[in-house]
């Protein structure tokens, strides 16, 4: 299944009565914090100054009930709850915390909510499946059971280079990942799930190679660096997902 990143802290709020209505579930994610400085503009919407006894979840709950609030910064020493209209997302590790007793935390968005990785820089959101071994075909429908879902589609260096760089950060042994892209409908034409032409590849040197003339399907593999290899479509391996 998939994993999810120790840096982040989640705060779950499950069925919250607002009113009349009953929210689904909402979920807050503590980001790891920013280089030492504070966002000034926009200013926040809203400040509010809690007690010790309040704790971080009136400032949570104060940003569930405020439509505008997407994020908040909770202060741990003076109990400040400062409420913003958009969220900062970095991924400097330097942490707020320690430097001025904030922690921060957005709403998380519709990827973040799956469970899946959101790339803010690159708008990408995707997951690594790992043991669970299906075809390629089988592997885009597993995909597809999430909204929005699909084999995930590496078409910028950008995101050939976060994919891999995620994968060696989990220090498993992995043979390789189905990605999208096939050439079943004419042999060295590729082709997306859903037709449209590949523009971007990452092929490895020699590949594809449409070994033994039954090699239709896109995968990265570990000994190629996570480069792409073409293999028989009906392997199970791992997998790639992303929401669009
Ligand atoms: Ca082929
Ligand atoms: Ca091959």
């Amino acid at each position: 299944m998939g994993f999810e990143a120790d840096s982040l802290q989640r705060i779950f709020l499950a069925s919250i009565i607002l009113g009349e209505a009953i929210s689904s579930q909402i979920e807050y994610i503590r980001m790891p914090g920013f280089e030492g400085y504070r966002p000034t503009d926009p200013n926040p919407i809203v400040i509010v100054h809690y007690t010790p006894e309040d704790g971080i979840l009136s400032c949570c709950l104060a940003c569930l009930q405020n439509e505008n609030c997407h994020s908040y910064f909770w202060n741990t020493r003076d109990f400040t709850c400062e409420m913003y209209a958009t969220r900062f997302d970095n991924n400097h590790t330097m942490s707020l915390e320690q430097k001025y007793g904030e922690q921060y935390y957005v709403k998380a968005n519709r990827c973040e909510m799956a469970g899946f990785i959101w790339v803010n820089d690159l708008l990408f959101c995707f997951q690594i499946y790992t043991n669970s071994y299906r075809s390629h075909n089988e592997s885009n429908l597993a995909c597809s059971k999430t909204e929005g879902g699909r084999l995930a589609r590496i078409d910028t260096n950008d995101k050939q280079n976060h994919v891999k760089i995620t994968i060696l950060s989990l220090n498993g042994v992995f043979g390789g990942f189905w990605i999208d892209g096939n050439d079943l409908a004419q042999e060295g034409v590729w082709k997306y799930s859903d037709g449209s032409p590949m523009t971007t590849t990452f092929w490895n040197t020699a590949q594809p190679s449409n070994k033994f003339g039954i090699e239709n399907c896109a995968s990265m593999r570990s000994s190629y660096g996570y480069l792409w290899n073409d293999r028989y479509c009906e392997d199970d391996i791992n997998y790639i997902c992303e929401i669009v």
